[in-house]
């Protein structure tokens, strides 16, 4: 680590573990060390004006002001050195984030939708297509309202709070919100992205080390804000292909007997425990009573 590093671990920045993130943390070291030089020449040149133009020293007024043209020379160098960091830094390495995406061949996709207070993951399985949502088949236990009857949709994943990815592979991610705005952050891939309902906001990084990142809502969005985290798990390859295969057995199973083709005799699935029903669901006052059979195609 260089000495110039020293500032973003003195700020709590997390070591980064992504390939453009070392980009990114030599634009916020540059950009701190020169602000830091920028307060001592502004905080000593203000104390040289406060003791340099005391009034012991000029009783009287001089109505001529500077004569000399070294503070122009100054002002222009601050406005020069910032100009390059803009043009020359800051925007080129924005436009590499947002123009220069990878191939999605060689890429992991994966949708991120944000909800109050949750992380959801979507990955298309290995047919590489994302089944078809719908928000009018949001409920409980199809969170991101996947539509049972798409083809496309029998080997996708949905994984609340925690992501895995394999280390040294592009990850294209897809985000967007069900409900308020939220940020998706990754403070150790030195990513971070608003969620907006209704949108999808496209960005990507590259893992380099395996671990275990948080991820963070980075918008206060709503009173449980706070406990709005997840995980992203960077695995080996093999261990990445070892997860994808449990859960895509584990979605076999969800997916595996559709509500219509339930076996006879068999009871009818209620509600989660402690869930709130969807609205115009029967009401159950009396938790014994026989659950009413769901009306036909539902
Ligand atoms: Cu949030």
């Amino acid at each position: 680590m260089s000495s110039l590093a020293l500032i973003n671990e003195f700020l709590g920045q997390p070591p980064n573990a992504s390939e453009h993130g070392y980009q990114i943390d030599h634009i916020l070291e540059f950009s701190h060390w020169f602000m830091g030089a920028l307060f001592i020449g502004w905080s000593a040149f203000f104390l040289f004006v406060l003791i340099w133009f005391r009034q012991g020293r000029h009783p009287r007024a001089d109505y001529h002001g500077v004569r000399s043209g070294i503070s122009t020379h100054l002002e222009f160098s601050v406005v020069l050195i910032e100009a390059v960091l803009l043009l020359g830094f800051a925007i080129p390495l924005w436009a590499k984030r947002v123009n220069e995406f990878p191939s999605s061949k060689d890429a992991i996709l994966v949708h991120v939708v944000g909800q109050q207070f949750n992380w959801n993951f979507h990955l298309p399985g290995p047919d590489g297509q994302f089944c078809r949502r719908d928000v009018s088949l949001v409920t409980n236990n199809n969170p991101l309202g996947l539509d049972p009857n798409d083809p496309a949709g029998k080997d996708d994943i949905v994984t609340t709070g925690e992501l895995h990815v394999p280390v040294d592979r592009p990850v294209i991610i897809e985000l967007s919100s069900k409900d308020v705005i939220h940020n998706f952050d990754l403070p150790h891939m030195r990513i971070a992205g608003d969620a907006i309902p209704g949108s999808l906001i496209p960005m990507w990084f590259k893992p380099l080390k395996t671990g275990t990142y948080e991820v963070v809502c980075g918008q206060l969005c709503g009173l449980g804000h706070y406990g709005m985290k997840g995980t992203v798990v960077v695995d080996t390859p093999a261990d990445y292909q070892t997860w994808l295969k449990e859960r895509a057995e584990l979605a076999g199973q969800q997916n595996a007997p559709p509500p219509t083709e339930r076996p006879p005799g068999e009871p009818p699935p209620g509600p989660t425990p402690g869930t709130i029903p969807p609205p115009g669901a029967p009401k159950t006052a009396n938790p014994t009573a026989p659950v009413p059979s769901p009306s036909p195609g539902a």
